[in-house]
């Protein structure tokens, strides 16, 4: 089996699998970003499409106030007798939540708060008399504290109440190893498997496995455990951990994974967060072994063009604790994307801003924007790369005005160029970081903020990337890159990225 790897490029953290009949339906965590948990899906493993969100409306999660890496963390999901089933935490939001579906694309429900088990990572499973199996790590995400880690916990639950059936009771919870999360279970060959993550998912991350003869355990661990680590190893895919398993088409088994990339040194950085992943497993006395996981990107590299033809938006835009809609339109003005400032900046809890997941290492973003004395008088906007309200680079236009500028936790730096009257191309590079002496080199790649002036791109700052990475900013997501507004109407002719993994 030789599949792409990443699998599923850019801020993908968390993925859980389902094999439906031919179909495999995949789903990985958001956090602040709506729309919220997007299902992918494939029909080999290799290839896979967004067929729609989970989160597609208000309501459906408590976002508009969630602290930065709230939100929807780790989902799991599943399908019994029909139905798709998606467990989630709205982390410092609704808290536990079950959405169900009869068709994975949506529309999924409202989403049932459970009541009586507190924690995060929860996976659903059923035994044979209907029993329903709610698993999940013990930490509380409004403490985060390490050391109240409650380890892996598991309530009977009823899906028609959302209440616990039961006190959490505590079970097998790895080899000891901190942050014992992302349980799943598997019945398979006459036992029950706990597949967890632990280790925590920086570069200790690792996944580790139990059995038992119940759902409810007893377990007894895997002598071989971790049964997957990149701790300590030179492979280029580190933090491997959070797996599922799965069955291949050719009835083989393969566990879908997060990993990072990072560059530099010891002290690396990964620009693009936790994406997801794959490898192969096998079964050797009644253990699945898990090979190491190898990098093998799609050849080519890729692009995307935007001309905001259709009055529907595009699905891979995401925006950060709101819907696009709120903010974002290409109705009024088919072919033009406008969006509206309401004076909220990128250091805002609710910019306006609309980003794509950053999926390739050397990545180009350029946008015609118009933010001219002329149509849009006082208006303010361009391109951003973004972590999180504390981390992001960006290039805006104002009337005759140009200013990049670089947030990195409370410093602050603008650069400015006057510019002939919109529209105006703007442009942020991401390159592979330069070689020589200086730090330069030892870190994830660098950004360059670029206008298009008379032809020519002039480079208004070039910046280190690190400082826009996954190692470095607060937040659990990855680099989102796009369009915003500040003030005013802002329009966008078109939206281009083209990238490619560094040589
Ligand atoms: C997730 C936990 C983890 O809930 O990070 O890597 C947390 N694993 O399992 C947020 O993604």
């Amino acid at each position: 089996m030789s599949l792409p790897n990443p699998l599923i490029p850019g801020f993908n953290p968390d993925p859980s699998i389902v094999k439906v009949g031919a179909d495999y339906y995949l789903a990985t965590s958001t956090f602040e970003y709506l729309p919220g948990i997007p299902v992918y899906h494939s029909t080999d493993l290799h290839s896979w499409s967004r067929i729609g969100h989970v989160v597609d409306r208000e309501g459906q999660l408590d976002s508009r106030d969630v602290p930065t890496l709230g939100g929807a963390w780790a989902p799991t999901i599943r399908f019994h007798d029909g139905l798709f089933y998606v467990a989630v935490t709205d982390a410092m939001g609704r808290g536990t939540l079950v959405f169900t579906a009869t068709n994975p694309a949506g529309p999924w429900s409202d989403g049932l708060a459970i009541e009586g088990a507190v924690g995060i990572d929860q996976d659903l499973a059923w035994d044979g008399d209907g029993t329903t199996y709610l698993t999940y790590s013990g930490l509380d995400t409004v403490t985060g504290n390490a050391a109240e880690h409650g380890g892996i916990l598991q309530v009977r639950v009823d899906l028609a109440t959302g209440k616990a059936l039961e006190e959490p009771r505590s079970i097998w919870s790895g080899t000891g190893l901190m942050f014992p999360e992302a349980p799943h279970l598997y019945q398979h060959g006459g036992y029950w498997y706990l597949m967890i993550a632990e280790g925590g998912t920086e570069r200790g991350h690792s996944v580790s496995i139990a059995r038992g003869t119940s759902p409810a355990g007893p377990f007894e661990g895997n002598p071989a455990n971790p049964i997957l680590s990149a701790r300590s190893t030179e492979r280029p895919i580190q933090n491997t951990g959070h797996g599922d398993l799965v069955q291949t088409p050719d009835g083989g088994w393969a566990m879908v994974l997060l990993g990072m990339r990072p560059r530099g040194m010891t002290r690396a950085f990964s620009a693009l967060g936790r994406e997801t992943f794959i490898t192969p497993v096998t079964w050797e006395d009644g253990w699945p072994v898990v090979e190491p996981v190898i990098l093998n990107p799609r050849p080519g590299g890729g692009s995307f063009e935007d001309g905001f033809a259709t009055d529907e938006l595009d699905g891979g835009w995401i925006a950060v604790r709101r819907f696009p809609g709120t903010f974002a339109s290409t109705a009024k003005n088919p072919g033009v994307l406008t969006l509206a400032g309401d004076g909220s900046g990128l250091d805002d809890p609710r910019p306006a801003f609309l980003g794509r997941r950053q999926q390739y290492q050397v990545e180009t973003i350029s946008a015609l924007v118009d933010a001219g004395s002329t149509a849009h008088p006082g208006s303010a906007g361009g391109l951003a790369v973004r972590y999180d309200e504390a981390h992001h680079y960006s290039i805006e236009l104002s009337g005759t005005t140009v200013t990049a500028r670089a947030r990195i936790a409370s410093i602050e730096q603008t650069w400015t160029h006057p510019v002939p009257d919109s529209p105006v191309e703007l442009r942020i590079e991401t390159r592979q970081p330069g070689h020589g002496t200086g730090f330069g080199h030892l870190s994830s790649d660098t950004i360059a903020l670029q206008a298009v002036i008379d032809g020519e791109a002039l480079t208004l700052a070039e910046l280190d990337g690190r400082y826009l990475s996954a190692e470095t900013a607060a937040s659990f997501t990855g680099r989102v890159a796009g369009v915003f507004a500040t003030r005013g109407s802002v329009a966008f002719e078109w939206f281009r990225s083209t990238g490619r993994e560094p040589n």
